[in-house]
């Protein structure tokens, strides 16, 4: 059986609840929330300039607070990173010093936003953050925090309301506060994802199309490998160096003008690492609108095909997999009834997603907890014992008739 996740009502009441706890009895003023996403094909393609095709979830960052007279600023939140306080308290007069990143990490998110906010001065306020996103798992848990952190200060001081700045905010936020020179993928969805549609995302124009994902008999599945990723971690920005040197090599502004039969012509002007990335890049743009056209004539085998085709490429052409998502992918892949499967998010850990018949669901999320625990066997030999519990406590999320707003 799939486990459960709380709904935003019943985290938005855990979040009024603690601010009540934290703020002596006050209600807050305004409640906001975004949701993370899962991206279902289109990976390393956003700065790129390429196509992406994530979809919103029911797993959303929450925002409770009020504006108080001043320029005070106290944030609580139940973040899970124990060794983390979770409370901040800064002040937004003086030099703006206060913004600068430092510790704890999460509050750097909030810091981010409030200097990327598009109708400054921000006045001072209180407010609890709830997140049902799980931390560091590809899910977008941090671009669902800005986005309802920007949202949250869109109530105590409304900007022009332009959705898109809106999500380059929160980019510029993940860039200057996180350290992590994203693309504008995850902010997008978040800010502009629809229920029970993907969107379809041109990363240069900044054009969306929604694909309805409303078949009854399609579902979609998202296993946490509960290896943490992190983006901020050089591996990220290292893909990133290699595109862009790609792209000067081929003489395009990114790779997204470039085709295969021009990175072969290039071939030996680029070292090996290079034409890897290059060519995962060149193709998962394709692959992206072939999957798009899959999706909207109802075709999951050829959308199942270019899911696993992905994978394959991310985990050999630009190594972001590892070894626990490949084998969920492959434990995924070997049940009747599965379309596709592949890593999702930035890589090095997190979460795989599954294209599934929906009468699958039981027997795939079984055989994948059978096919782990062979290999807790396989480990707990090689001297890994510690990683059965923090790898294999998968939770699966089961949501294609979900609701997030
Ligand atoms: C992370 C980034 F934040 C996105 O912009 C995107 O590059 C993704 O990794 C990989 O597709 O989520």
């Amino acid at each position: 059986m799939a486990n459960s996740f709380p709904s935003v009502s019943e985290l938005a009441a855990g979040a009024r609840r603690l601010y009540g706890q934290v703020f002596g009895g006050e209600a807050p003023q305004a409640a906001v929330c975004a949701p993370g996403r899962v991206n279902l094909i289109g990976e390393h393609t956003d700065y790129n300039q390429g196509f992406v095709l994530p979809m919103a979830l029911p797993l959303v960052t929450v925002v409770v607070g009020s504006q108080v007279p001043g320029q005070d600023v106290t944030v609580v939140t139940t973040n899970e990173d124990a060794d983390e306080p979770r409370k901040v308290d800064f002040s937004l007069s003086g030099d703006g010093s206060s913004l600068s990143p430092g510790s704890p990490s999460w509050a750097n998110y909030v810091k981010g936003v409030i200097h990327h906010y598009r109708a400054p001065p921000v006045s001072g306020f209180k407010a609890v953050i709830v997140s049902s996103v799980p931390l560091g798992g590809g899910l977008s848990s941090s671009a669902s925090l800005e986005v309802a952190f920007y949202t949250f200060l869109q109530q105590l001081k409304p900007d022009d309301g332009d959705k898109v700045s809106k999500a380059k905010a929160c980019q510029q936020a993940e860039h200057t506060h996180a350290g992590v020179p994203c693309g504008i993928m995850d902010q997008f969805v978040s800010v502009l994802g629809r229920e029970r549609h993907a969107l379809l995302i041109d990363c240069r124009s900044l054009e969306a199309t929604p694909v309805p994902l409303e078949d009854p008999l399609l579902v979609i599945l998202i296993t946490n490998s509960n290896v943490r990723h992190s983006l901020a971690g050089s591996e990220y920005t290292m893909r990133r160096r290699d595109c862009e040197k790609a792209a000067l090599i081929l003489g395009k502004a990114s790779l997204r003008d470039a085709t295969m039969k021009e990175l072969e012509e290039v071939r030996d002007k680029l070292d090996d690492v290079t034409y890897r990335r290059a060519r995962h890049v060149i193709e998962e743009i394709e692959r992206t609108i072939q999957a798009a056209e899959a999706l909207k004539r109802g075709d999951y085998e050829e959308f199942g095909k270019l899911m696993v085709q992905s994978h394959n490429s991310l985990r050999d052409l630009y190594e972001v997999s590892c070894k626990e998502l490949d084998e969920l992918v492959s434990a995924a892949m070997e049940v009747e009834g599965v379309f596709g499967s592949r890593m999702t998010g930035g890589g090095f850990g997190g979460c795989t997603v599954t294209l599934l018949q929906a009468h699958a669901i039981d027997r795939t999320i079984l055989h994948i907890k059978v096919n782990i625990h062979i290999h807790i066997h396989t480990r707990t030999r090689s001297h890994v014992v510690h990683i059965y519990i923090i790898l294999f406590n998968i939770f699966i999320k089961k949501f294609l008739k979900s609701t997030y707003a």
